[in-house]
């Protein structure tokens, strides 16, 4: 076969919508487009495996479930996801409770953001969805036209998709939103520490999450399940895992939580994957040009501090797959023009409470008298019901 067979053999497949990225947006995205009888394409550069094992997000906000519910991929949610009505904060050698559910009445729930994307993908694929993994050389063409089109490898031949509306939901380091133009505006903000993560084979020692803000450094305590832990610790942007043999990560994170003077061990156990994620706020405005649309980390990025990245992610995919709903089957474009305007009120609200949380928690090198206004939000927060529920309404979501 020459070599411009396999070009020859690439017939420009038609779809209503290409979508780029299998993450929880792009197949979220997928699905709920699926079920507004809208066809789709799922283009997503690694392994099925790969996807289903990558270990991010924890907490999924009341509005997340309610979508997942609806959209009926919630059983394995409900039935292993832990529903938390309350989260602790630490500081000063105390333990101080936001009771969320009693302020908003409504609670989040601790399940694993693979576990959703291992739903999204059972899913899809149950319904014959049109998903390819394993995919190369992604090129997004003819935005502004009504036929945009992707362009890609697969098993070593070139393929076309051409469709109404092109999706990015290929992540921060995705591809997609380069073709966005110069139209485009990114306000950015790096902060001076990363997390460095872990998952561990231990029984949690709490019911809820735990925030630390210590002298030394921020620690959060999470879980995945009755026999896994979720641990964080603040650590400088240059570090490396090489420099954190377990003994240290558990021995600082004991005195990150400690309580009463006395350190407080957060349960030992097989560390079986860690990982160290920098700190960023980012956002692209607008988060749409001609006949593409971006959504999730491929257009914002959020510290992970306010558990805001994936639940942000799933509300742009919910905005888009109503508005392509209304342009399909009531040929009315008002929503899908207006979706970066919709989509961008929420993500400026998840960016503030996210920057927000950051700045109240971590360690900001030496700098004593931001610590003092921590601990001045601190205090405010943990005793001014007014307080507790701002944080609460935006925690909950
Ligand atoms: P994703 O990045 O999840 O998915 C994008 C997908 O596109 C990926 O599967 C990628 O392989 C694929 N892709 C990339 N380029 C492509 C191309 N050219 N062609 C085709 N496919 C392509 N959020 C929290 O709330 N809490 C946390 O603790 C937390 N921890 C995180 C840790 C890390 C290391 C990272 C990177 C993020 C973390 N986040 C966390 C945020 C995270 O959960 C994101 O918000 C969430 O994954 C966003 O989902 P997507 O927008 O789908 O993007
Ligand atoms: C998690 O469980 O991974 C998690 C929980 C809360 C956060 C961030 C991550 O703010």
């Amino acid at each position: 076969m020459s070599g411009n067979d396999s070009t020859n053999d690439a017939a420009a497949q038609r779809t209503q919508v290409a979508i780029v990225g299998a993450g929880p947006a792009g197949l979220l995205l997928s699905h709920l487009l699926y079920l507004h009888g809208i066809s789709s394409v799922l283009l997503e550069t690694r392994t099925r495996d790969y996807i289903e094992q990558r270990v991010r997000a924890g907490v999924l906000e009341h509005g997340t479930t309610e979508i997942l519910r609806q959209a009926g991929v919630h059983e394995r949610m409900d039935a292993e996801g832990m529903p938390h009505e309350g989260i602790e904060l630490r500081y000063d050698q105390a333990a101080h409770r936001i009771p969320m559910t009693d302020l908003t009445g409504r609670r989040i729930t601790v399940y694993g953001q693979q576990e959703v994307v291992k739903d999204l993908v059972a899913q899809r694929l149950a319904d014959d969805g049109d998903v390819r993994f394993e995919v190369s050389d992604v090129a997004v063409h003819d935005v502004d036209s009504e036929r945009p089109t992707v362009t890609f490898t697969q098993d070593g031949r070139q393929h076309a998709v051409t469709a109404d509306v092109v999706a990015g939901c290929d992540g921060f380091h995705g591809v997609c939103r380069p073709s966005l133009g110069d139209t485009l505006q990114t306000f950015v903000r790096d902060y001076p520490f990363a997390w460095l993560g872990i998952l561990a084979r231990s029984t949690p020692r709490t019911d809820e999450l735990i925030y630390a803000s210590h002298d030394r450094g921020f620690a959060l305590y999470s879980m995945r399940s009755h026999e896994v832990t979720r641990l964080y610790l603040q650590v400088d942007t240059d570090e490396t895992l090489e420099n954190w043999p377990d003994e240290r990560i558990w021995d600082e994170l004991s005195q990150r939580f400690s309580l009463d003077g006395a350190a407080w061990d957060p349960g030992r156990g097989e560390i079986f994957e860690r990982g160290i994620t920098p700190m960023r706020s980012f956002v692209t405005e607008p988060m749409q040009r001609g006949r593409l649309v971006l959504a999730g980390d491929a257009v914002h990025i959020v510290p992970p501090t306010g558990a805001k990245g994936m639940n942000l992610a799933v509300h742009d995919v919910w905005l888009l797959a109503r508005a392509l709903d209304a342009w399909y089957s009531h040929d009315d474009e008002s929503l899908l023009r207006r979706y970066s305007d919709d989509a961008l009120l929420r993500v400026w609200r998840a960016q503030h409470f996210s920057w927000w949380m950051t700045s109240m928690l971590h360690r900001f090198g030496d700098d004593a008298y931001q610590r003092k206004l921590q601990i001045a939000q601190l205090n405010n927060v943990t005793s001014s019901t007014a307080y507790a529920t701002a944080l609460a309404e935006n925690y909950v979501g």
